[in-house]
Order: C-alpha cells, then sequence, then structure tokens
C-alpha cells in the first residue's frame, strides 16, 4: 500500500458538487482508499484567466495501484464526469491531478513525480498544508513555508 495525495478542480457544471462527487467516486474504486479530504477552496484561475473561479482540495489516498495505474483510474473517473479536453488550461467538469506517491520519484513521458509544478501554485498548497503542513513537496520543503512564499489572495477556504 503506498500513500499518494491528488488535487481536484472543477470550473464548470457545479463545481463544489462535483469534486465531492469526485472524492466518491476515487474511494469507490478497487485498489483506492480515500483517507483525508481537505475543506474545498473558491480559486481565482491561474494561467489562462478568461474562466470562472474553481473550486479546489486535496484528498490523501491509500492504494494498491503503481504509480501509473493510480493515474490511469483517475483519468478515467475525469472522463466518466464529462471532462473534454479543448486547449491547455481550459475550463474543466474536473481536473484530477497526481501529486505525489509517499516515497516515488519518478520522471516518464506520461507522468512526473513529485508534480513538476505543485510547489508553485497556492491552489493545491494552500488545502495541501491544511491537510499536513510539514509534508515534504520534492527538494523544495514543506507546504506550509512554500504557501507563505506565495500570494494566496485569490485563494477562499469555504466553511465545510
Ligand atoms: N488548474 C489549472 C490551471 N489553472 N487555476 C486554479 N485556480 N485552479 C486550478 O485547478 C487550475 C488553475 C490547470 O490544471
Ligand atoms: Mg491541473
Ligand atoms: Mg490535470
Amino acid at each position: 500500500m503506498s500513500r499518494a495525495f491528488i488535487a481536484l478542480g472543477s470550473n464548470l457544471e457545479q463545481p463544489q458538487q462535483q469534486v465531492r462527487a469526485a472524492l466518491s467516486a476515487l474511494d469507490a474504486i478497487p485498489g483506492i482508499r480515500l483517507q483525508r479530504a481537505s475543506s474545498l477552496y473558491r480559486t481565482a484561475p491561474v494561467g489562462y484567466l478568461d474562466q470562472p473561479d474553481f473550486i479546489n482540495a486535496v484528498a490523501e489516498l491509500e492504494t494498491e495501484l503503481a504509480p501509473l495505474a493510480l493515474l490511469d483510474a483517475l483519468m478515467q473517473v475525469e472522463e466518466r464526469f464529462g471532462r473534454v479536453r479543448s486547449f491547455r488550461n481550459a475550463p474543466r467538469v474536473l481536473d484530477l491531478d497526481l501529486l505525489m506517491v509517499e516515497g516515488v520519484v519518478l520522471d516518464s513521458e506520461r507522468l512526473t513525480l513529485p508534480h513538476p509544478r505543485m510547489h508553485e501554485r497556492a491552489f493545491v498548497l494552500a488545502p495541501l498544508a491544511e491537510l499536513q503542513p510539514d509534508l515534504a513537496v520534492g527538494g523544495h520543503g514543506r507546504a506550509d513555508q512554500l504557501l507563505g512564499t506565495l500570494d494566496a489572495s485569490g485563494v477562499e477556504r469555504l466553511a465545510s
């Protein structure tokens, strides 16, 4: 069994419900157990700006799946939720990004672990630091300290 962290995001078709439903869908997959989920966060879009705010969250999973099998499972859930891939950073019903698998460093064509941009994204680090402030994020430092270096003004934790 390994412990993994994933980031969830949605900014279309009732995003809060999409993220909540995605957490249940993940827990229902054979070989994956949802351990903990962060609060939901309303976040201003980063990258491509002309789109609605996102709902973001982070979940901690226990899984028997190898990293690439876990990635396949996440992509299947995205597809089941009606994800359409139009252009990079386009609005989406559901985005599931594999952030880290404990003890795994990987740089393959399909998957890089830890996620290569997570340390610079407040919409990832805020929910991650809520779950585990002292988590080491790649070689970059603790989740809470990294978050402290970023502008998190577009990130608002929602009451649960
Ligand atoms: N995801 C992106 C690009 N920009 N911005 C926010 N606030 N939240 C996201 O999940 C997000 C984003 C690419 O996956
Ligand atoms: Mg993403
Ligand atoms: Mg993605």
